[in-house]
């Protein structure tokens, strides 16, 4: 008995050990990249064609900027860079012409940890068809309560051109609760910053992900450590019941002898009073 609770307590023991040990960085992301010993992140670049998505990934992975990048080319990348001291592969792709291929955008959009959103802040139309990739995203992902996205209004060094103002980036991206950068490919201006960003809330998310699973499992090891004790404990009383009733029984014999012992005492008393006064009597006395 004394055995099976240690082992029951040593058991639910282990288990929030291992959860404070899954909030520690390295194991999660072993965790979560069991196939690569670099954790990894599959971003996803969309936006209306011409926004600049190709060469934001290009000056990313590459270090260049192209004025006449094919708008038909749709490539991906495996880019090992190191991102807040830790060395990770991000796997991007780059999307192209998917208005014509509406069932491969879904297909891509689902095999992603997380999305770039890109607009040009010199296109109004790609600001409002940003806002349509977004609902398609949530659709594909099913309305996940937290989906790993970016904000990025691309060619911030073409000011005298923008139509769409820095503010409303800014709120459109804070609606969506994501981050939000204006970013030039042409300068490399904050373009390794939103693809980080990127990683870095792939990496958030997943964490949270293992949080909960640990905390569900902790929750259900607790559930049926607190069954398996009040089982016992049950068990425990019912055979210290009968042990009780004959105690009980013991107990409830020992009175009643006890309480006939002191009536017939007395009884006893009085008998030999009357006796005594009656041989007084007797005597003369
Ligand atoms: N000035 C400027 N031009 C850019 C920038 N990014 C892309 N472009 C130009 O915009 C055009 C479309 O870029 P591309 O990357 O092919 O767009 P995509 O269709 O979204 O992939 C190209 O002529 C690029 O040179 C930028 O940050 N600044
Ligand atoms: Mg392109």
């Amino acid at each position: 008995m004394l055995l099976e609770t240690l082992y029951g307590l040593l058991v639910v023991i282990a288990a929030i050990a291992g959860r404070s040990g899954a909030f520690t960085h390295g194991m999660s992301l072993r965790a979560s990249t069991r196939s690569s010993p670099l954790p990894e992140y599959k971003a996803v670049v969309v936006g209306s064609g011409g926004v600049g998505k190709s060469c934001l990934t290009i000056q990313l992975v590459q270090h260049q900027f192209y004025e006449d990048y094919d708008p038909t080319i749709e490539d991906s990348y495996r880019h090992k860079t190191t991102i807040d001291g830790e060395q990770s592969v991000l796997d991007i792709l780059d999307t192209a012409g998917q208005e014509e291929y509406a069932m491969m955008l879904d297909q891509y959009l689902s095999g992603g940890d997380g999305f770039l959103l890109v607009y040009s802040i010199t296109s109004r139309k790609s600001f409002e068809e940003i806002k349509n990739l977004h609902k398609r995203i949530q659709n594909v992902k099913e309305h996940k309560k937290r989906i790993a996205m970016v904000l990025v209004g691309n060619k911030c060094d073409l000011e005298k051109d923008r139509e769409v103002s820095e503010s409303e980036g800014r709120a459109l991206a804070r609606r969506w609760a994501v981050p939000f950068y204006e970013t030039s490919a042409k300068r490399r201006t904050h373009v390794e910053d939103s693809f980080f960003e990127l990683a870095r809330e792939v990496k958030r998310l997943r964490l949270a992900e293992t949080a909960g699973e640990e905390t569900n499992k902790l929750k259900l090891m607790w559930r049926s450590f607190r069954s398996w004790l009040s089982n016992k404990w049950r068990r425990v009383r019912r055979k210290d019941k009968p042990k009780r009733r004959t105690e009980n029984r013991l107990k409830s014999a020992a009175s009643a002898r006890s309480s006939v012992r002191a009536s017939s005492k007395r009884s006893g008393g009085r008998g030999r009073s009357a006796a005594g006064r009656s041989a007084s009597a007797r005597s003369g006395r």
